[in-house]
């Protein structure tokens, strides 16, 4: 509450950031467009948009109409050079027409923090978002794509998994994209490594796409790059998209938000009365998935998973038509990854046809809106002069007990607030 009213009390003239329209006024001045608040998403003015791109290549679409087209999609857009223009020209025809090398690059502009380039990246993800609105209006509102998220303790068994349903899936002809979100490696790139050697089928397949999703060390970090990245692999015809998170802190919430179902894997080793295990992370999944159900752990996989049934029969159902299932596979003898999948497509359907998956996509647009919000208002704050000069002072008394720290917290506020006001 606190951001927004800030937000509201500073900003006067238009700016952009990320190719939309959001403010300026003396707080612009510290934010960094297109990086500080990316919104990438379907705002007011897009509501109203009807004509639009149908995903034809260069040729077919002249110049004037491609202008038309942008400014239709995103009227508050970014002027952009003449180069900038063909660049996004060029990454988005390759993109609708399944280029993988125009899917990297697509994904690299989202993840960059160059300001110019997180608005090129906003500009994209906006004609991209219209694009898959404009599909969905021909199947009555149902999303093209299925989204899945997965978590889990470390060393769950995620990516053998992944690896297993996924070259399921791409045997049978789908196109799979896999994001890998870690964010303890967000600066070493770390899964890049492990989660490429652990998916060897599918980082070789041509019909699937393996991906670490950086995650710039903050949740926020992950929301923005991963959410971007979901829409960026969707636009190059991966329909089935795959998280891996591992769950430790928080970034499996953010995935759970992010997807259209979400699943939770529990390794046998994971110990009785679900040792280790957030409880609120078990609530929020649609599914269970007891792993390495093999072998000499076989017999723990079928306690664990007797376990988890009964502790689902207690917890509070998320969506009033589909009760979580707990599930046992192995990765390693394929057993139960069929009919995990089975069970996949029928949450799907029970959630197109009943409308809570529609209504789930709604809801996680707005949330990944205030999000976005949330962080850039912060780093804002955070990186204004008066707040740097003081902050240190504030919470060195805050640590040694000397001041309360709403107090500070109060002071801090005002200390930015007035400094704003003055500088209007
Ligand atoms: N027996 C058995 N072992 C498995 C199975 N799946 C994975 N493992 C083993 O479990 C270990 C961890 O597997 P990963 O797939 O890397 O687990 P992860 O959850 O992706 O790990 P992080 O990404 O590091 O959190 C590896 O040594 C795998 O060989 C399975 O179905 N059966
Ligand atoms: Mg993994």
């Amino acid at each position: 509450m606190l951001e927004l009213r800030v937000v509201a009390g500073t900003l006067r003239r238009p700016l952009l950031h990320g190719g939309q329209r959001l403010s300026s006024g003396p707080i612009g001045r510290h934010l960094n467009p297109g990086r500080d608040i990316h919104w990438g998403l379907e705002g007011p003015n897009r509501a109203s948009v009807s004509a639009g791109h149908r995903g034809r290549g260069r040729g077919e679409e002249g110049r004037g109409a491609r202008a038309a087209h942008r400014r239709a999609v995103d009227p508050a857009g970014a002027d952009l050079s003449p180069r900038e223009e063909h660049r996004l020209s060029y990454l988005y025809d390759g993109l609708v027409s399944g280029q993988r090398a125009c899917l990297a690059e697509a994904i690299t502009l989202t993840e960059s923090t160059l300001p110019r380039h997180r608005q090129l990246a906003g500009q994209l993800l906006g004609r991209l978002l219209h694009r898959q609105r404009e599909r969905e209006a021909s199947t009555e509102g149902r999303p093209e794509t299925f989204r899945i998220g997965l978590s889990g303790p470390p060393g769950a068994g995620k990516s053998t998994f992944i690896e297993a349903l996924g070259t399921m899936l791409t045997a049978r002809g789908d196109k799979l994209a896999v994001l890998a979100v870690d964010p303890s490696s967000s600066t070493s790139g770390g899964s890049l490594l492990g989660d490429k050697t652990r998916m060897p089928l599918l980082s070789r397949d041509m019909r699937a796409y393996v991906r670490p999703s950086p995650s710039s060390g903050t949740l926020g970090g992950v929301t923005r790059t991963t959410n971007e990245a979901i829409v960026v692999c969707e636009a190059a015809g991966y329909s089935t998209v795959l998280v891996e998170t591992v769950g430790v802190g928080q970034s499996e919430f953010a995935v759970a938000d992010m997807v259209d179902m979400f699943l939770l894997l529990i390794p046998p080793g994971a110990g009785d009365e679900l040792q280790g295990i957030k409880r609120g992370i078990v609530e929020v999944a649609d599914a269970v998935v007891v792993t390495k159900g093999d072998g000499d752990l076989l017999p723990q996989a079928r306690h664990i998973q007797a376990e988890y049934t009964s502790a689902l029969k207690f917890m509070r159902q998320r969506l009033p038509k589909w009760k979580p299932r707990v599930m046992r596979v192995s990765a390693q003898t394929g057993q139960g990854v069929p009919e995990l999948w089975d069970v996949a497509l029928e949450f799907r359907e029970i959630g197109l046809s009943s409308g809570s998956l529609q209504a789930r996509r709604c809801a996680q647009r707005t949330s990944w809106m205030r999000s976005l919000i949330r962080n850039g208002v912060l780093e804002l704050f955070l990186a204004h002069p008066v707040v740097r000069a003081r902050a240190t002072q504030l919470e060195t008394r805050v640590a040694e007990g000397l001041l309360a720290p709403g107090a500070a917290a109060d002071a801090l506020l005002a200390a930015f607030t007035e400094d704003v006001a003055k500088e209007r």
